[in-house]
Parts: structure tokens; sequence; C-alpha cells
């Protein structure tokens, strides 16, 4: 399969001014006929044939202007020579032939529990019909569905219905990525919106019938987005209805099709018993980032796919700014961080690193990444901070105004800032088109009264990229006395060149500095500090990020010297972490942040990053170590922690009591380190919350125990997808390191492992994937396991197999012999007969 470049780009040779869809629905012989009004596209002068997109499809019939034609078509195309196309506009019919319920990929029109739905996003329309499937060809669509399935949605407006059919209309010309149509036996659980011009929107979350009772939470999330976006953006839905989805089979999340997003189910349904408030949180932001796109995305989409970013980076920025305002902001960003460093920064210091823009590839689903999406949000992120949120929000408003209707660029995004505000940011670009994690070191001087920070950035190279220029990098710092006091408040310090020094004056004594206040650039930050000063910061620092941060650069540097030189659990991480748990003047969602430990993945990259070579075994142990230390260390207050925050109120989603049984959850796993487990069996027995459920769950497998409990929990919801895929990676994740693959083996042995849906695959190959020690056990058996899986998926679900085998992205980090193992199944996988397009450029990636 051949690479596309970004320097190739030219626009399509011909405009399209109107799509007229008519589907009829059976499951293996759908009939989809397209009727296309073209005509040239001045922006490519001269003839040319008309090339549409087209896969998997049977050609029924084709007619140019009503004149049956027999066109040229291959596996992937159908052409009509430029000889044979009118010189002005013309229609193009086609009927074709497609099987819906043969489609396992979930990629164009596929079936899920008897139900009929669609994911075009990026490529999947050609799965459809014949068109030119690219985003920069935009259209108004009309649809009409034939089937005998009670409610039939497409995207736009409801125009028409009678028995066995409906029409809908889409008065927004649209790439066709967002296209969807859906047909099933569904429910729906329905409101309305008043959008601040007057427009009274129709609003459905549709689920299968039974589902209807947990979809309150997304529906008030869906509202509470709208009404976020009219107040702080000023842009407002532009259609009569809205209406989400849920299907049990999804590649990913979701999908912001124009007025009919569609959701993996995971992501609508909640109820206390059946989501944790992980998963309310999570519920929440992709609601909100699915509905934010209608702007950034639907109404402004990309020209073509190097630019996914575009739309992707800003509306995880905003779903991000969202969350922040729905919940605490503090603790919304460490989340956000903690999740940056675990998917993106290592995706940068590996093989599979590229820039936020890239700018070739083979397979763009493989594209996907957090690099666009995360490192996409906190290049936005930098950008408001560098320019001002006056600015920041003149420059979005100029953006909607300008490129409203438009296939746009980054260079578009960036010109729109540029006007707004006077800067040159040809410099900042670079943050669009070099990859890597940027490190900074850190050196500062006190000398006659004038603290000096001096900073040295080092961007490292990375696959195709051996050398890199400094990048303009917003500082944010703030300087507290050794009394605790912040005698400089938050200041953004620019730096644009490799080396620079920032001088403070007037100050009566040296200053503890807090460098990069809410983590203000993606970058690592490499400076030697004392724990004590570490430990200060955590007691002092009036930036609850750098707070946080504090604590957790302790634990690293105290896991660190545990793994590589034996040390003991450090006396100033249990004071500092026993403060600010015990500090009832903090919210106890930012305390529950500060008692989780680095993951054993995360420390597995720092050690890394410091030139070492990691050891799954012993970071586990390690990890351990620690969690043992604090819970002695902690001692008896816990238990009043404990009891304190159980209040007794009924169960409610908001972040004030999420938060606090965040807190008794992670004490509950302490105490449980030392009293056997009773405490968790009766916690357990008496959850009145998944959460509750889950975390009693955690605590007892941490600790070797809880069979009774696992087996009741599987009885309880053998019927329910969702839970199950918990149970399946709560008993994976906890694992001990041998014995992971082994019980991976077991558990794919059930029934009710439907390794076919993309969520349970994940729930037990991407749990095992995701247990750090288990998957790098020596044996290499967790390699193996994976592996095989990978190649039994991969013919029925290329998209899937492709995202998950990620897994491996980290293989260079480790000694020879897991080297050696790793390596040899990429290899292994290469030889596979039929591998597909997408997971061979993944593997060749992972090893080149
Ligand atoms: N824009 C959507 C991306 C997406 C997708 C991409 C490839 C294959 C399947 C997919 N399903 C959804 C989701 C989003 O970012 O909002
Ligand atoms: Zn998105």
């Amino acid at each position: 399969q051949k690479t596309i470049h970004l320097a190739d780009y030219q626009p399509f040779t011909h405009l399209l001014d109107g799509v007229e869809l008519t589907f009829r629905l059976a499951p293996s012989a759908t009939r989809v006929v397209a009727r296309l009004a073209f005509r040239p596209n001045p922006a490519r002068p001269g003839r040319h044939p008309l090339r549409l997109d087209g896969e998997g499809l049977k050609l029924l019939s084709c007619q140019l202007d009503g004149q049956p034609i027999t066109p040229k078509t291959d596996k992937r195309s159908l052409t009509i020579l430029a000889k044979d196309l009118p010189q002005g506009p013309f229609t193009l019919e086609t009927e074709v032939e497609i099987a819906p319920d043969a489609n396992t990929a979930l990629e164009g029109l596929y079936m899920s529990n008897g139900m009929y739905c669609t994911q075009c996003e990026a490529e999947g329309f050609r799965k459809i019909t014949y068109y030119p499937d690219r985003p920069d060809v935009m259209a108004r669509f009309k649809v009409r569905i034939e089937s005998d399935l009670p409610v039939l949605l497409s995207n736009g407006n409801p125009v028409a219905k009678g028995k066995g059919w409906a029409e809908w209309d889409d008065p927004w010309p649209k790439p066709a990525y967002l296209f969807a149509l859906v047909a099933g036996d569904l429910k729906a659980r329905s409101g309305t919106f008043r959008t601040f011009s007057g427009r009274k929107v129709a609003l459905n979350v549709w689920v299968r019938p039974g589902d209807e009772d947990r979809c309150a939470y997304a529906l008030d999330s869906l509202i509470r987005s709208m009404k976020w976006e009219e107040e702080v953006y000023g842009r407002e839905y532009d259609l009569d209805v809205f209406n989400i989805v849920a299907v049990d089979d999804f590649n990913m999340g979701a999908m912001e099709n124009k007025g009919l997003n569609i959701f993996n189910s995971r992501y609508v349904l909640a109820s206390p018993e059946t989501a944790t408030d992980e998963d309310y949180a999570r519920i929440e932001a992709i609601i909100a980032h699915e509905y934010f796109h209608n702007w950034t995305g639907n109404r402004i989409t990309c020209r073509d796919w190097f630019q996914l970013c575009l739309k992707e980076g800003l509306t995880v920025f905003r779903d991000h700014q969202f969350s922040g305002d729905m919940r605490s902001a503090a603790v919304r960003r460490i989340e956000d961080v903690v999740a940056l460093r675990a998917r993106q920064f290592r995706e940068d210091a590996g093989p599979l690193a590229h820039p936020v823009r890239p700018e070739s590839f083979v397979e763009i689903n493989n594209f996907y990444t957090a690099t666009v999406y995360e490192k996409g949000a906190e290049v936005i992120g930098m950008l408001k901070t560098l320019v001002g949120d006056a600015a920041y929000k003149r420059a979005l408003d100029l953006y909607f105004d300008r490129h409203d209707g438009d296939a746009a660029t980054i260079e578009d995004w960036l010109k729109v800032f540029e006007d707004a505000t006077g800067r040159d940011l040809s410099q900042f670009k670079l943050w669009y088109s070099e990859a890597g994690t940027p490190r900074l070191k850190v050196q500062d001087d006190w000398t006659d009264g004038v603290y000096t920070l001096t900073f040295a950035q080092e961007n490292p190279a990375t696959p195709g990229q051996p050398t890199k220029q400094p990048k303009v990098i917003p500082i944010n710092v703030g300087l507290l006395n050794p009394n605790g006091d912040e005698v400089v408040p938050t200041i953004m310090l620019e730096m644009t060149r490799e080396s620079q020094s920032f001088r403070f004056e007037g100050l009566a004594a040296r200053p503890i500095p807090s460098i990069l206040r809410g983590f203000s650039a993606p970058v690592i930050l490499d400076r030697a500090v004392a724990p004590s000063e570490r430990a200060f910061l955590l007691a002092h620092d009036t930036d609850p990020f750098n707070r946080w941060e504090a604590g957790r650069a302790l634990a690293k540097d105290v896991m660190v010297d545990m793994v590589t030189k034996g040390a003991e659990v450090s006396a100033d991480w249990l004071d500092g972490v026993a403060a600010v748990v015990f500090d009832e003047s903090l919210d106890p969602a930012f305390r529950a942040l500060c008692l989780r430990l680095p993951a054993e993945d995360d420390m597995a990259q720092t050690i890394h990053a410091a030139k070492r070579v990691p050891d799954p075994g012993r970071i586990h142990a390690a990890r351990r170590e620690m969690l043992g230390a604090l819970s002695v260390r902690l001692g008896e207050r816990l238990q009043r922690l404990y009891d304190n925050l159980d209040d007794g109120a009924p169960f409610s989603p908001d972040a004030g009591q999420a938060g606090r049984r965040a807190l008794r959850i992670a004490a509950l796993g302490l105490l449980t380190r030392r009293d056997g487990g009773k405490m968790a069996s009766l916690a357990f027995a008496r959850a009145k919350s998944m959460t509750e459920s889950i975390g009693a769950l955690s605590a007892l497998l941490d600790i070797r125990q809880g069979a009774a409990e696992v087996a009741a929990f599987a009885t309880r919801w053998v019927g329910d997808r969702n839970v199950m895929d918990k149970w399946y990676s709560l008993l994976i994740s906890h694992a001990e390191p041998a014995e992971a693959a082994p019980l991976t083996v077991r558990l794919t042995g059930r029934d009710d492992f439907d390794w076919r849906n993309p969520n349970r695959f994940r729930s037990v190959i991407g749990a095992l994937a995701g247990n750090h020690a288990g998957f790098h056990h020596r044996s290499g058996a967790g390699y193996r396991l994976v592996a095989d899986w990978l190649i039994r998926l991969d013919p029925l679900n290329p998209q899937t197999a492709a995202r998950v085998s990620t897994a491996f992205e980290t293989w260079p980090r480790y000694d020879a012999a897991r080297r050696r193992r790793a390596k040899a199944e990429l290899e292994r996988i290469l030889t596979t007969p039929t591998l597909s397009p997408d997971l061979r450029e993944m593997v060749e990636r992972m090893l080149a």
C-alpha cells in the first residue's frame, strides 16, 4: 500500500453540488443508490477524469446524466475518463450492493446486535458507495432509508416518514466522513434545548430497549455542553434535532456525525450500580467532545487528513476546558497531564513518534493518536498562554467568522492568531512539525540578591527527524520564600532560544522556584532537586498542579532509587504525603491524587529517559513496597479518614462526592494491606455504587484475596457487557506478573469472551498489554499471547488490531532478552499472510 504525503495535496477535480442517497436495508444485501451532482472544479483547470473511491462494492448500475454507462472499476475506485465526461455540470447515479452483516471491520455500514449503523471517519464512506471520500469535498446530503425497523435516522433534520421509510435533509454541506445512518429497534430518552437565538432543539439519546434508564447522565451532559459552548465560545447549535445513538460494537469512543453522534455504549450508559465515577467523568467529557465538534470539525472541517489535529487538538482542548469548569479545574488538569505522560510522552519517546501534524502516512486510521489529540490540545493551551485569554477569544471569533464552511489547514489556524494578535508564529509552528518531547534543563543561581533561572532546551531525535530547532516554550513560574509565602506570583517566561536566562531582583532571600506551573508546556523538566525542596513544595506551593507535581516527582525519585540503588522508602515522601492526605482544608479529590503512585509504565519511561534500563519486576516490587510503607506511615488515622468520608448521602455522580469516594477508596486500599482484606470484603458487600464495588475488589485483588467477591460480581453482572468488561480488565490488570498471561489464557476460554467485540478485546488483551510487569514478564508469555491475538483479530478488524499493537511500542526500552523476545513477536506478526495494511504499517514502524 502506498504512502501518502502532505506535500502532494491537490484539490479534487470536481465539486459536488448535491448528494441524494437511498438505502434499501437488508443484512446481507443492502442496496445503495447515490445521485451525485458534479461540476468541474475551477481550482483544477483543464479536463480531468472523475475518480471516485469505492471498496468492497458490487456495482449494479451506473448512469451518467440518465444514460447507462460502464465505468472502469478496480478494488479501490471507479473511474470515468475525461473524454467521456461533459465539460459542465453532470449527474452520476450508481447503485451498489453491500453486506452490512458481513462487515466485521466496523467501518462503513455494519450491524451491531441487529441494528444498522455507520462509521465513516476516516475513510469508511467508500465502503458504502462510490464517492470522492476526502474531507475537502463538501456537499448537502438528502437521505432516504427504507427498512421495516422502527427507528430510521440520518444526519440533519427529519423531513418525512411513512411505514417502512424515512427521509432526512442536512442543510449544512459536509464531507462524507460525517455521514451517518442508524436503523434499529431503539428507545429514546428525550429532552429539549433552546439555543440563545431561540431555536428549539429536540434531543434524543437512543439505546437498546431496557437501557433507557441509563441515559439521564448523557442527556444532562449534552445539555450542559450546549449551554457551556454558547456561554464560553458564543456558538450555538444549528439543526432542529440532535440525536445520540449508543452501539455496543464500536472501534473508538464516539463519532461526531452531523446531528447524529454515534457512541460506543460504554460512553453513554450509566447508573450508580453500573458506572464508576471515572465512567461518569468520561461520559461527560466525550459527550462534550463530540458535541463541540459541531463547530470545530463539522462547520469548519479539515482540508485533508494531515490536518486532523486542527479539529481534534482544538476539540480536546475545549473538552478539557469544559470538564475543568464542570469539576475541579486543578484536579482535571492533573488527570489530563497524567494521561498525557502515560500515552503521549510514551509515544513521543518511541518508534511511533510523529509530529502533531504528520507529513506522511499509509493508513490514516493509525494516526488517531495521543500525539494528534492530546499533544494537539497542549499546543493550543500553549498558544492561549502565550497570547493571553482576551487575544485567544478574539482569535477564535475570527476563526469561526473567517472559516465557517471551510475545509481548513493548520496554516489557516495560525494565520488567524497572527492576524488577531500581530505576532509572528513561524517559530511556534515547529510544535506542529517536529515530533519528540523537549527536555528542559533548569539551573538556578542566587548572587548578590539576584535570582537567575537558566533554561536549556533539548529536542531529541525522533524517527525521520534527527535534528530539531529550538521551540517557543511558555514557562509559568512562581517564587516562594522560605516561609512558604509567594513572593513572585505566576508569571510567564517566554523561552525562544536554545538556552535562556531570566533574572529576578528585589528578593530578600533565595527563593524556592515553582517551575512550569499548571504544566504550561508539554516538556520534561530536568532539574536536580533535593527531596527537602520537593517536600517543601508539596506542603506550600500555591499552584495546585505543581503542589501535586512535587509529590509525584518525589515519589518517582524514591522509586528510581529503590529500583536502581536498592534504597529504602524515603521519610521525606512519607511525611509529605501524610501531611497532604490529612489536611482537611484540601479538596478530597486532590488528596486522593496525591496518594496515587506513579504507574509502573510511567516509572519505566522515567528510568529509560534517565538512560538506564528499566526492570519491570523490580519496579513492580518497589511500588508495592512503597504502598506498604505508606500504609504503615499513615497508620490509625487512615481508619478515621475512611470512616469520616462516608456521610451516608444518597449517590450523586457530582465531582464533590466522587472526590470523597476516591479518597475513601484510596484509604481502603492502604488499610487492606494491613487487615488481610476484612474491611474491603465488608465494603464490597455494602457497596452502593459501582465505584465502591470496583474499589473494594481492587483492594482485595492487590493482596491476592477476593475470590468469593470476584465470583459474586460475575454472577450478578454476567448479562451486562459493559460491566463484565470491567470485571475482565480488573482481574487481568491486578494479576501478579507471572500470572497475568496464564490468567488471560484462562479468561479467553470463557463463553462470554466475544473477542470480535472491540470493547471485550480491549478489556482482555488490552488489559494484559496494560499490566506492565505481566506483559513484559521475562518469560515472554505476555508478548506471545498479545501477538497471537493480534494475528487472530487482524483479518476481521484491522483497525482495532493496529491500535492494540501499540502495546509493543516501548520494546526498545528493555534489556536485551526482553527486546529479543518482543522483536521476535513483531517479526512473527509481519510474516502473517494477508496481514492488513493497518497492522503492517504499525509493526514496520515499530521495527524500523
Ligand atoms: N473523530 C472521531 C474519530 C473516530 C474514528 C477514527 C477512525 C476510526 C474510527 C473512529 N471512530 C471515531 C472521534 C473523535 O475524535 O471525536
Ligand atoms: Zn474528536
